[in-house]
């Protein structure tokens, strides 16, 4: 590594100069913008559902989900507070939807996941079609598409949302639209998009193409029987166990432009190997429990706890019973600017 450049008085007279003008010498912070490896202030840190849960219903007495748009608790990584960032490019948060409520059509051109974690049968329709949602469900808003989320369930219901706020921010690319009612028309029969994609076929006729897949329910009673199935080949990969990830059917690429989204099967007893990545993640457990060591942070999780693993830190995941765990990260951007890059050690 460049040590740090000599200080003497006649630069720091010329840098003082300078910085009148808006310019600043590169030998003076070169360091700190080239590192030899990720710096990042995002650290690793678990938040306990019990906890959210407790919180979210709070929230649920403070303000209608109408009132506020979205009822929705921001899971800011401690490293990076009040910037409403989980790691340095993803957001995440945890909405609540009471029954008889809707949260109000609007569009962006940020990207949301939904993964659900509690309740049953409350929908969110996209771009003219309705789906409704169960727990493990992975449910896909793309940019630009109208959405809006009802309960008309008798219990509450929570999920877990991740958007690329912070990268869409960094891009000042950031646009919304409000419809002005409180549901969208509905165009299209529930099921369709799974239906006409969802079936390893696809519809001939007129191309669709687009960035995001047209698939935005992908239910979790097929992901789970899919990592059932595959465990009976007892093909373990020694970094992930099973796992899978979700994609657009058209091209095969991941499901989202900017979010790449998972599901993994790690068996009772396992202990993962060393592994990282230059995609900082964010963990959704769905059953099982275990415990993770990020970096030098150990975290102990069990269902619907969620976790987040900064850029390049080594994780280690290890399970006391049979665990599924959703995850997301900004995969997809990093691979097509061609500067995604993992360890898996020796494994
Ligand atoms: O459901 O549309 O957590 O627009 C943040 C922004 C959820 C949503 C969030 C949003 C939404």
């Amino acid at each position: 590594m460049q040590s740090q450049v000599q200080d003497t008085p006649e630069r720091r007279a010329f840098y003082e100069k300078i910085d009148k003008c808006n310019m600043t010498a590169l030998w003076t912070v070169m360091s700190a913008l080239i590192t030899p490896e990720p710096k990042s202030g995002c650290v690793p840190f678990l938040w306990k559902f019990s906890e959210i849960r407790e919180a979210m219903l709070e929230a649920g007495k403070l303000i209608t989900a109408k009132e506020a748009e979205r009822r929705v608790l921001i899971l800011e990584n401690p490293g990076l507070r009040g910037q409403s960032r989980v790691t340095t490019s993803l957001y995440a948060g945890v909405q609540l939807v009471i029954p008889g409520e809707v949260a109000p059509a609007h569009r962006h051109s940020q990207s949301a996941l939904r993964f659900v974690m509690e309740g049953s049968g409350a929908y969110t329709a996209v771009n003219g079609e309705k789906t409704r949602m169960e727990v493990g469900d992975f449910v896909i808003t793309p940019s630009q598409a109208w959405h809006d989320h009802g309960n008309m369930s008798d219990k509450p219901m929570f999920w877990l949302d991740g958007l690329d706020i912070p990268l869409v921010q960094f891009l000042d690319a950031s646009f919304v639209e409000h419809l002005g009612q409180d549901e969208q028309p509905i165009a299209r029969p529930e099921g369709d998009a799974l239906a006409r994609y969802g079936a390893n076929m696809m519809p001939v006729g007129r191309a669709r193409g687009g960035a995001t897949s047209p698939i935005f329910n992908y239910p979790y009673s097929r992901s789970r029987e899919a990592l059932e199935r595959m465990r009976l080949s007892g093909e373990w990969d020694p970094c992930h166990g099973l796992k899978m990830r979700y994609i657009n059917p058209e091209t095969g690429d991941h499901a989202m432009p900017t979010m790449g989204t998972f599901l993994q099967l790690l068996p009772k007893g396992f202990t993962s190997a060393r592994y990282r990545s230059t995609d900082a993640t964010v963990f959704s457990v769905v059953e099982g429990r275990g415990r993770s060591r990020i970096g030098d942070v150990s975290v102990e999780w069990g269902p619907k706890d969620i976790f987040v693993a900064p850029s390049w830190k080594p994780i280690v995941h290890v399970t006391t019973e049979d665990a599924v765990i959703f995850s997301y990260s900004d995969q997809p951007v990093q691979q097509k600017l061609g500067i995604w890059r993992e360890d898996r050690g020796n494994a």
